[in-house]
């Protein structure tokens, strides 16, 4: 902790200064940083202000959507690159790729119904295939020369904005097609053409489909190796982002361009844990076998979302859920009733997860943690201890309380404790989630 609080005071020193568009963008220290290969190039004049952020910070909880060529076979995201599969016969999937059943209003939709307040479309991932109508897309590899024949970016984006869901849009800046991904620094203009690539779509998407909430940057490392910052030297994320911030200046973007951007992620189903994060932050995780769609009918269990959930928002965190199409279009069944079920959790739960701040308490791993709005604290349950939860004081006497998630808990609080027992013989669900009203 206390080396990232250094790290950030030196970093904010070195670029504190203005941001130029003039020749090559950069101020000498940020050129320096690009150089660096070490941590993020950080631009603070490049993210968002707390305000300019809340709506993301208060959303919480979004629906992630890879869909692509690899929906095709049928084997995650990453088979082209797995499977070894040369480019030129990768696309031949094209053919079967028909989304004769995407229906984008039917996902803004289960959006909707499964309480979530913002959607991520992989417009691009690393294999190259574009679901926009893109001139800048190297080999027009895109879903206008695919079976499908549709510009699924601009249906998706209408769809969601109309539904009231936060727009966001998934790219991936390097491309698997491209040998200088691989070997960047012995095929220069090979390199120069995926960078070309990344801008021109970057621009497409920026500036062709209104405006957009969120813009998630994944995979802007090189080579097969190192960190996104490292790659910075080709990508130069700062003149990337501050483009984007002329064209969507409120956009909320991830840290994978090799810019820090405006939140971090944390990626996978690993349990989360530690204490509270005091900086915005998100959790991205699937609900399939992988992120793209595979044949299996896998989905994780709704208990555990719920609890990945609570853990996200008592830290501070956002959570991003992911969903894989079929290459017709449809969203697995399971994992459709998956969401269809956290929504009607989150309608009881909602509370105590939209629009929260965490704490007042720290979490305890695997057990408990609070999140808090206005006069009310939340404590939420993931097991209980022997003979009850026994938390810290509260800051004011408890004038009420309930259990959100059905049952009833005895609450006694003291000025030295706050003590939650279960009453006997009541259901304990994954999570038991108490509403406490303290007094004004
Ligand atoms: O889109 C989903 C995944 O396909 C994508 N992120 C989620 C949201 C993802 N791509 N890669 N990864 C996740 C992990 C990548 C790890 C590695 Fe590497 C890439 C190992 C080797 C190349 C990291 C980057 C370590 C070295 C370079």
């Amino acid at each position: 902790m206390l080396s990232f609080t250094a790290l950030l005071g030196i970093a904010t020193l070195a670029l504190c200064t203005r941001i130029s568009v003039a020749d090559d963008g950069l101020t000498d220290e940020q050129r320096s940083a690009l150089k660096q290969n070490t941590d993020p190039v950080r631009a603070a004049a490049l993210r968002l202000s707390d305000s300019q952020l809340q709506w993301w910070r208060g959303a919480k909880v979004g629906m992630f959507i890879h869909w692509g060529l690899y929906a095709v076979p049928g084997e995650g995201e990453w088979v082209m690159h797995n499977k070894k599969i040369p480019a030129d016969e990768y696309a031949k999937y094209a053919d079967g790729f028909t989304a004769v059943k995407f229906d984008a209003k039917a996902w803004a939709d289960l959006a909707q119904r499964g309480g979530m307040k913002y959607a991520v479309l992989t417009a691009r991932h690393h294999d190259g295939f574009s679901l926009w109508d893109s001139p800048s897309s190297h080999g027009h590899f895109t879903s206008m020369n695919a079976a499908s024949k549709r510009d699924i970016i601009a249906e998706y984006t209408a769809a969601m904005r109309s539904a009231g869901i936060g727009v966001g849009i998934y790219y991936s800046p390097m491309d698997w097609r491209f040998p200088a991904y691989f070997k960047p620094h012995e095929l220069p203009d090979n390199a120069q053409l995926m960078k070309q690539q990344t801008y021109g779509q970057i621009r497409e998407l920026m500036s062709r489909y209104g405006k957009i909430d969120v813009l998630w940057y994944d995979g802007g490392w090189l080579a097969h190796k190192g960190s996104d910052a490292d790659a910075a030297w080709l990508w130069d994320p700062i003149t990337l982002n501050t483009m984007v911030r002329e064209l969507q200046p409120n956009v909320v973007i991830s840290p994978r361009s090799g810019w820090e951007g405006d939140f971090r992620c944390e990626e996978g189903a690993g349990e989360i844990k530690g204490p509270i994060r005091d900086y915005a932050w998100e959790k991205c995780l699937t609900l399939g076998r992988a992120w793209g769609y595979t044949k299996d009918r896998h989905t994780m269990a709704l208990a555990e979302v719920q609890a990945h959930i609570v853990n996200a928002v008592t830290r501070g965190g956002n959570i991003l859920i992911n969903v894989g199409p079929d290459p017709e279009g449809v969203i697995p069944p399971e994992q459709v009733k998956v969401i269809e079920k956290l929504g009607q959790w989150l309608q009881t739960v909602g509370p105590a997860i939209y629009a929260t701040r965490p704490g007042p308490f720290e979490p305890v791993d695997g057990v408990c943690g609070t999140t808090q709005r206005d006069r009310f604290v939340y404590v939420h349950v993931l097991r209980w201890p022997e003979g009850g939860l026994v938390l810290p004081s509260l800051p004011k006497p408890v004038k009420s309380s309930r259990v959100l998630t059905g049952g009833s808990v005895q609450v006694a609080a003291t000025t030295e404790k706050t003590v939650l027992t279960p009453a006997p013989g009541t259901d304990r669900p994954a999570v038991t989630i108490i509403e406490l009203e303290l007094q004004p």
